[in-house]
């Protein structure tokens, strides 16, 4: 408690490529559950209002990805962690990884090594060079629908691969969006969009929508429309890993080739796959990027905040 009664929550914040991330460190109420998903599960049950103050204004702003850090539920981890944003908890967080593995390197906590973080959606490996460079080992990957056609106001018939690395993605060649457009307006496609999949019955939380690069050396460029109803300033680690598992299932990228994903604010991701299973089109994303930490501090709550 400060002197003027209210409640401390330590934080650290980074970012990956222009995506936020917010370690946080202390001061946050313990969570019921013996493993990460059981505790992610309390976290969604409980404590919205809190979850919402941590992240978004005047706090944070409307990018901001928090990564809650638990208990791991293996011995040898690193740590559990859990992935929220300002509308609810979120499964896997690539750029949020890495800036937890360069938080964990600014706290002194670790050097260059390879090391394992439990997630709500599974384990997955974080290698930091000594160069400042992390690369994540994420959760099998996999394309689960080709071909998704769907009707979106404005635009007409949309189609799209549903694919899952750690969040489902719904993937759209952006011939049918202009990519060169400002981000209110992509904004607004990728709503209508996700408002059709889901009209449509289809479960993806997140649209990418991707076209030709602009960046020399880069593959592909996306916009990533998350849950928070914002768009990811980073090339999505999670989004793509799942552009990677749809790459694998069409034979356009071979295991251990290099794929470079640009981002809408012009970041890059280098990434690759190994096979997880060959005959199920399962891959093994590796996504490698740098974060840079920016601020660390204490936010300040009304007591009844941390009260559920
Ligand atoms: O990098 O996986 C990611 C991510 C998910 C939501 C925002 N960033």
């Amino acid at each position: 408690m400060t002197a003027g009664g209210m409640a401390r929550i330590s934080v650290i914040d980074s970012h990956t490529g222009g995506e936020p991330t917010r370690v946080i460190t202390g001061g946050f109420p313990a969570l019921s559950g013996a493993s990460t998903a059981e505790r992610r599960a309390d976290l969604a049950a409980r404590f919205s209002r809190l979850r919402r103050a941590v992240v978004d204004e005047p706090r944070g702003s409307e990018a901001m990805v928090a990564a809650l850090l638990v208990p791991p539920d293996e011995p040898g981890s690193l740590t559990g962690v859990i992935y929220f944003d300002r509308t609810g908890v979120i499964g896997m967080c690539g750029h949020g990884t890495i800036g937890l593995v360069e938080t964990f390197r600014h706290l002194g906590r670790i050097g260059p090594g390879d090391y394992r973080i439990d997630t709500a959606v599974g384990r997955v490996e974080a290698a930091a060079a000594p160069d400042g460079a992390v690369t994540v080992r994420n959760v099998p990957s996999r394309r689960l629908e080709a071909g998704v056609s769907i009707d979106v106001e404005g635009l007409g018939g949309v189609v799209g691969d549903i694919a899952y690395g750690g969040n489902t993605f719904f993937l759209v060649n952006s011939p049918a969006v202009d990519l060169d457009q400002p981000v209110e307006v992509l904004l607004s496609v990728a709503k209508r969009i996700l408002a059709a999949l889901r009209q449509a019955g289809f479960g993806a939380d997140h649209v990418e929508l991707y076209g030709p690069p602009t960046r020399p050396g880069a593959h592909s460029r996306n916009f990533v429309l998350c849950p928070s109803g914002t768009y990811d300033r980073s090339p999505c680690g999670t989004g793509t890993s799942a552009k990677l598992a749809c790459l694998a299932a069409d034979g356009e990228l071979a295991p251990g080739e290099e794929w470079v994903q640009e981002s809408i604010t012009g970041s890059l991701f280098t990434a690759r796959y190994s096979w997880y299973d060959e005959e199920r089109e399962m891959v093994v994303p590796f996504i490698s990027g740098r974060a840079q930490v920016v601020a660390e501090g204490d936010l300040l709550f009304p007591p009844d905040f941390l009260v559920t």
